[in-house]
């Protein structure tokens, strides 16, 4: 099995292979380029990528993944806190392209302009491709290390689902840190040969421009094609697409139908996780059903359970959605305890939503179990994570972090604290710095206590 497999430069008449804003990179050169940064690396195990939307990120990726060299992509805005968490947690040697101002680690160069033509063998499927790291509702994120027979399966489910092939050109501006904008967003059109334009941050405009340049599908979060839809001037750009995806969080049915009037297009929905990878979606070639995200995907097996039995696929009954395919992670690094919780046997994993299944397969996400993984712009972000952070200062004797909904973001994060006077914005600014820029709170309200249980247990659900 080869990942990167169509990436040889075999059709010199494909156009560039990889733009991001102003810059590109032509197939031949990305081979040549990442070829290099494969044989700097050799005999590494693990390197961390700081994984801005650039051509080094890019060249970073596809250079470990043709060495055999797991990378760990870290969000560029990583606080102290979190980056000295995920350098030490993933045994990180090195950062191979920049480092950030505190790097805490040696860094290997990468070279643009270097070539190597070298052919390397193919390392072992089972062997750790990536490690992304995710939030729990506590503590800080954890590891998925996700092996590279897992990525290729997952990107081939998502080719026969949305019918992906080399001659498309796919677009977004999603972060390079995830599964969505790094594994759908990039390792997707390189596995399929084609080409990605990267529009660095996923605004309308970028979008707009996009698709007047030839894209041929777009990815976005929720929040982005809210965006779009009010934006009805740059969503017509999108009319010339083959295929718009939604994911990483719930697509209001509001903003499906404001985009189907804007486009033309039922944009399709898919749902995944760090854990999984994407397991359902919609099909070009099926039904696109507002506020469902569709059949599991090639390879993947789903069930609906209520303590320890199966929960009949009716369209109403509710249930915990658990899935199982090739495209699993096989569980967290270094957390034994968390992996024993979430694989619960058989090759199954919990996902921690709440589904319903009709008798025709469509699966509908009614929610999460957990209140304390706040999903935000498509981030997933743990409350204890920040609340961690807000007790450390001296003003704060206690908080709750809450997600509230909200029309743009789907959840808001807001803290209730109790404590002394203090500037929203010191609060605010100390989560952003210590974890990263998107964990932020976007509101501080101070109260005069926190509702709680018989067990003096913080009852979240009246807080909102
Ligand atoms: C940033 N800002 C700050 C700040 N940091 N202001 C005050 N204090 C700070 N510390 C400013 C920025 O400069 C910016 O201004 C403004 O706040 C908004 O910044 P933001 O927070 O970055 O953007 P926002 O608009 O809120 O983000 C929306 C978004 C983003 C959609 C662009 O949330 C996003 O990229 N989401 C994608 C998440 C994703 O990819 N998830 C996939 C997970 S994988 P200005 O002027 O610069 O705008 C997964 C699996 C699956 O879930 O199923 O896919
Ligand atoms: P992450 O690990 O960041 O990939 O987040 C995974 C979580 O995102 C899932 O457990 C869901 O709660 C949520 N999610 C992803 N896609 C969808 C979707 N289409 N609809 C609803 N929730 C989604």
């Amino acid at each position: 099995m080869l990942l990167l497999g169509t990436l040889l430069p075999n059709a010199p008449d494909l156009p560039d292979a990889v733009v991001i804003g102003d810059d590109r990179l032509s197939r031949e050169d990305l081979v040549g380029a990442a070829t290099a940064v494969a044989e700097r690396i050799r005999g590494a195990h693990t390197l961390a990528v700081l994984a801005r939307p650039s051509i080094d990120t890019v060249l970073a990726v596809v250079g470990g993944l043709i060495a055999g060299v797991a990378v760990v992509p870290v969000p560029p805005d990583s606080g102290a806190k979190e980056l000295e968490h995920i350098l030490a947690d993933s045994g990180a040697q090195a950062w191979l392209g920049p480092a950030p101002d505190e790097p805490m680690l040696p860094a290997i160069p990468v070279r643009r302009y270097a070539r190597s033509w070298h052919s390397h063998p193919e390392p072992a499927p089972d062997s750790t491709a990536l490690i992304l790291y995710t939030s729990g509702t506590t503590g800080l994120p954890k590891g998925v290390p996700i092996t590279r027979r897992a990525i290729a399966a997952g990107l081939d489910a998502l080719a026969d689902a949305w019918a992906w092939t080399s001659r498309d050109t796919l677009a977004h501006g999603l972060p390079l840190f995830h599964v969505h904008g790094l594994i759908l967003g990039v390792l997707g059109p390189l596995r399929r040969g084609g080409a990605l334009i990267h529009t660095v941050k996923p605004t309308p405009a970028g979008y707009a421009a996009a698709a007047e340049a030839g894209a041929s599908m777009f990815f976005g979060v929720p929040t982005v094609w809210h965006r779009m839809a009010s934006d009805p001037a740059a969503a017509q750009a999108l009319s010339s697409a083959r295929l718009l995806v939604s994911g990483s969080a719930p697509l209001p049915v509001p903003v499906f139908e404001q985009i189907r009037t804007h486009t033309g297009h039922e944009i399709v929905e898919r749902y995944g996780m760090t854990e999984t990878l994407i397991t359902v979606s919609t099909r070009a070639d099926g039904e696109r059903r507002p506020g469902w995200v569709g059949l599991p995907v090639a390879g993947v097996e789903t069930r609906l359970r209520e303590a320890d039995s199966d929960v009949p696929h009716d369209g109403e009954s509710v249930g915990d959605l658990h899935v199982r395919g090739t495209m699993l992670s096989s569980g967290y690094l270094n957390r034994p305890d968390a992996t024993a919780e979430s694989w619960v046997g058989d090759g199954w994993f919990a996902t921690g939503d709440v589904a319903v299944i009709g008798s025709d397969g469509m699966h509908r996400i009614v929610g999460r179990r957990a209140t304390d993984l706040i999903k935000s712009g498509g981030y997933r972000i743990g409350a204890g994570e920040i609340e961690t952070v807000l007790m450390a200062h001296s003003a704060v004797h206690e908080v709750a972090v809450v997600g509230v909904p909200d029309d743009d973001l789907g959840q808001r994060i807001v803290a209730y604290v109790v404590g002394d006077a203090v500037e929203d914005q010191v609060l605010i600014e100390l989560v952003a710095n210590e974890l990263s820029h998107h964990k932020r709170p976007r509101e501080i309200r101070f109260v005069e206590s926190l509702p709680r249980n018989a067990m003096g247990k913080v009852q979240k659900k009246l807080l909102g």
